[in-house]
């Protein structure tokens, strides 16, 4: 065996023959347990990044212990293929954008092959493949018959320089997060899935996710954002109608001293026509950002409508205003503003000097806040609140709510924070919405047997406008029944609608529908991988998504992922690493210079999945010397050939004992670490250790080498997860037929790992005078008199009856004599 190791030659040569046996090619088997393991696709962005080779890594560790522990497991690859990057590049370097993605796509291939990752490659899918977005043309139109899709006009955000509708989050400080143009607010027709309709379940359903970290559940129940209150009408003075409002706190309600409207709120627009102030300020708001967060902490601003409401109860006048902190796509839009309950109402009611009724007072025993300097907000006992006084928050808000009822002027209602989902994006790099228009205003769906509607790929960017309205092949939509022309709608799917179902076509595909009985065998995936940044949106999208072809009778679950891992980002000099802060490290180098398995070792060991990774260069370099090491250790070392080893007939030495139970010690540890705790760098540790003792360990008869031998195979199997190419050689070097990825994960022998002897020190009025060997299960009588018979012992007792004894199990003993 050569004795330098070249990870290269052995990388190549482990990936042929993976490659040639068709290792990772797996078929439904209702014979054997599955296991789906997936990782989140990545976006085919030109390079992997080491956030990718961290993600990737994790997830083929796991599918590869997986395998070896006897299942069916599905570890697929694809690409996240649509999306703005393309067209920036294509405007950028005068590529289309498919031709950009395409070739984009092959290099990144080449990296994940080389870094030897177990995908069954034959299940690639790319979402830009028209193969691909067909079926998810064909469930929209399924969904628009079910009245889960409609189309609204709906104010968005509009970054004038990308051409595009932008999320709440995509804004920051009032510009595109990626132009940093001033973001408009426009209001378009949009195309929307009605996720509201699942609020409900999707929010129970977290309750049946123990295998979901905590925190991601939390961040999407509040996204969800479920909350009871009760629905109110305020009667106007004048002709119109009711004023509704949304409130969570009804037990407030004798303390509204002004409503508030949002800008976008029909009667302000109704107000602001012919009202020049009113219309200035409306659209000074139109311009603003509406994201919650700000809405918080910005300048509370607005002007008095010159319309009153009656109090429901009281009969009272209240003037009504508009206000900048008014959410029009919450609740009615509208709000009762209680200044000295409600932290945004009290600054409101500051600016503007509106009065401040306190009619809640702080439950015995909790802090009073001062009303002159904030709102008081919790809950408490009410006062100055007529037939409510001294009711507790909780017992007033039914007794108010019963008596708007009563009234027919409220009722009770949950309101959910979450929106339906605006799939609809004003970009040419995205699947098409199958519908067409006949000038009617009542979009139809293109027919199944016209799907799919295929994006013509070969464009040219003008400017960052959508190419598709100069494409009048492609505009063309026939004509309908009474020979009407029709045209095709223009606007592309958010690629979130993509990334919600890759996950099930993994399993079938090749169907020639969306999926087949396959995604049933396979779903649901049994370990997710991706990053924390997906919490929210990814998550949700996909868990809803999940639902729908559930009830379309595609899969036969509520959830797609059973368990799911976030893992930590990678730091460098602790920051993220970005491209934008260029403090990026090019996974491809490393490979180039040290071997996949290198890399790989270092990202297992440097941290736990779920923590940060700091970058280090000298731990990179450590990892490869360890694998160094190992390789010589197992070319140098004196192992005989394999065979059964009947250990109950050998006589082993102390030396070989130990290190057996080395072994098997390492192997339970590293089990445990890779199957329940996911801490391989705890595992990688464990396996380092077991390498020190053999690298001193020195045989001398058969039964040592045998030791010897089951040792350095041990170390091998554990780690061929984690570095499978090193480890599919040496299995080979230690003079196997069959191939490691094919071995049988091995277990640990809990006779073996049993401590036999144990060594304690004998003290004799506190002074070691010896040590002392004994049967790890001796009784404490037996033990005193071993170290009474010790002749060094004997020396210092000197025929003096010990005073005491005193026994530190697995210790020492100490003889106390005068
Ligand atoms: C009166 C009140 C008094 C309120 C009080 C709070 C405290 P959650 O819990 O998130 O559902 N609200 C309702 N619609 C709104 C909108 N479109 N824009 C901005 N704020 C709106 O929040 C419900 C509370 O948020 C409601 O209860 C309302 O203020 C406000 F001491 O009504 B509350």
């Amino acid at each position: 065996m050569d004795p330098h190791y070249h990870p290269q030659t052995v990388e190549s040569e482990a990936q042929e023959y993976w490659e040639d046996n068709r290792s990772f090619h797996v078929t439904e088997d209702p014979e054997r347990e599955k296991f789906y393991c997936l990782s989140m696709f990545p976006y085919p962005s030109g390079r992997l990044h080491m956030g990718h080779v961290r993600n990737y890594t994790i997830g083929d560790v796991i599918s590869r212990y997986q395998r070896m522990c006897g299942r069916n497991v599905l570890q697929p690859m694809g690409w996240d293929a649509f999306g703005l990057p393309a067209e920036n590049a294509a405007m950028k370097n005068k590529v289309a954008p498919a031709r950009w993605t395409r070739e984009n796509i092959d290099y990144m291939r080449g990296q994940l092959r080389q870094l030897g990752f177990a995908y069954d490659w034959r299940r690639e899918i790319a979402t830009c493949d028209p193969d691909y977005y067909r079926w998810e043309q064909w469930f929209f139109t399924r969904l628009l018959e079910k009245d889960l899709v409609y189309r609204r006009e709906s104010t968005v955000n509009w970054d004038p320089v990308d051409q595009t509708v932008l999320a709440n989050e995509q804004v920051i400080d009032g510009r595109g997060w990626r132009s940093g143009a001033l973001v408009e607010k426009r209001r378009i027709p949009q195309w929307f899935v009605r996720i509201t309709a699942y609020a409900e379940e999707l929010l129970q359903g977290l309750d049946d996710l123990p295998g979901w970290p905590a925190q991601v559940k939390t961040m999407q129940r509040n996204w969800i954002g479920r909350s009871r209150g009760v629905l109110i009408r305020f009667p106007r003075t004048d002709a119109g109608e009711a004023l509704e409002i949304f409130t969570t706190r009804p037990d407030t309600l004798m303390g509204v001293t002004y409503m508030a409207l949002a800008a976008q709120h029909p009667l302000v627009e109704a107000l602001a026509d012919g009202n020049s102030e009113l219309a200035a300020f409306v659209d000074e708001c139109n311009r603003g950002s509406t994201a919650e967060a700000d809405m918080a902490v910005m300048e509370k601003k607005g002007l008095p409508l010159g319309i009153r409401v009656r109090h429901p109860v009281t009969d009272e006048e209240i003037p009504v205003w508009v206000a900048n902190f008014v959410l029009m796509e919450y609740g009615t839009g509208a709000v009762m503003s209680v200044p000295a309950h409600d932290q945004r109402d009290w600054e409101f009611a500051r600016a503007h000097g509106l009065p401040v009724r306190q009619v809640i007072a702080p439950a015995a025993g909790d802090r009073a806040v001062d009303l002159e300097t904030e709102a008081f907000t919790e809950a408490g006992v009410l006062v100055n609140s007529g037939p409510f006084d001294g009711l507790a928050s909780d017992e007033a808000f039914d007794a108010i709510a019963t008596h708007l009822a009563a009234k027919n002027l409220g009722e009770v209602q949950v309101n959910f924070r979450l929106r339906d989902w605006g799939v609809s994006r004003q970009r040419y790099w995205g699947a098409p919405i199958p519908v067409l228009h006949d000038g009617s205003g009542s979009p139809r769906a293109v027919p199944a047997g016209d799907l799919p509607v295929t994006l013509p790929e070969d464009v040219h960017y003008e400017g960052g406008a959508n190419p598709l309205h100069g494409m009048p092949a492609f505009l063309d939509g026939g004509t309908d029944e009474q020979g009407r022309p029709l045209r095709r709608e223009t606007d592309t799917f958010d690629t979130f609608m993509e990334s919600s179902w890759y996950y099930a076509r993994f399993a079938c595909p090749d169907a020639d529908r969306m999926l087949d009985g396959r995604a049933n065998y396979w779903l649901p995936v049994d370990q997710y991988i991706g990053g924390i940044e997906h919490a929210i949106l990814h998550l949700l999208y996909a868990r809803f998504f999940h639902r729908l072809m559930r009830d379309e009778g595609l899969v036969e679950t509520d959830e797609p992922f059973t368990n799911l891992l976030t893992q930590g980002m990678v730091l460098k000099d602790g920051a993220k690493m970005s491209k934008s802060k260029g403090n990026t490290v090019d996974p491809q180098e490393l490979i180039e210079q040290y071997g996949a398995d290198t890399v790989r070792l270092f990202m297992m060991f440097a941290a736990p999945p779920e923590q940060t990774l700091e970058w280090s260069d000298s731990g990179v370099e450590g990892a490869h010397r360890f694998l160094r090491r190992l390789w010589k250790l197992v070319a140098t070392s004196e192992t005989g050939q394999p065979g059964e080893t009947d250990w109950a007939g050998l006589a082993l030495s102390a030396a070989a004992t130990a290190l057996r139970r080395k072994t098997h010690q390492t192997i339970d540890k590293v089990s445990d670490d890779v199957s329940r705790r996911y801490t391989f760098n705890t595992a990688i540790a464990a396996v380092m250790e077991l390498c020190n003792e053999v690298s001193r360990f020195e045989p001398a008869d058969a039964g040592d080498t045998a030791v010897l031998r089951e040792a350095l195979e041990s170390v091998v199997l554990l780690l061929s997860p984690i570095t499978p190419h090193i480890c599919h050689r040496l299995w080979f070097e230690l003079g196997h037929a069959r191939a490691v990825i094919d071995q049988d994960w091995p277990r640990a022998d809990s006779a073996a790992m049993r401590e036999t002897e144990i060594r304690l020190a004998v003290q004799v009025n506190g002074k070691v005078r010896a040590q002392l060997e004994v049967a790890a299960d001796a009784p404490e009588e037996d033990i005193r008199a071993a170290a009474l018979a010790d002749e060094n012992v004997q020396r210092f007792v000197a025929g003096r009856t010990p005073k005491k004894i005193i026994l530190v199990p697995r210790k020492l003993v100490n003889i106390v004599v005068a």
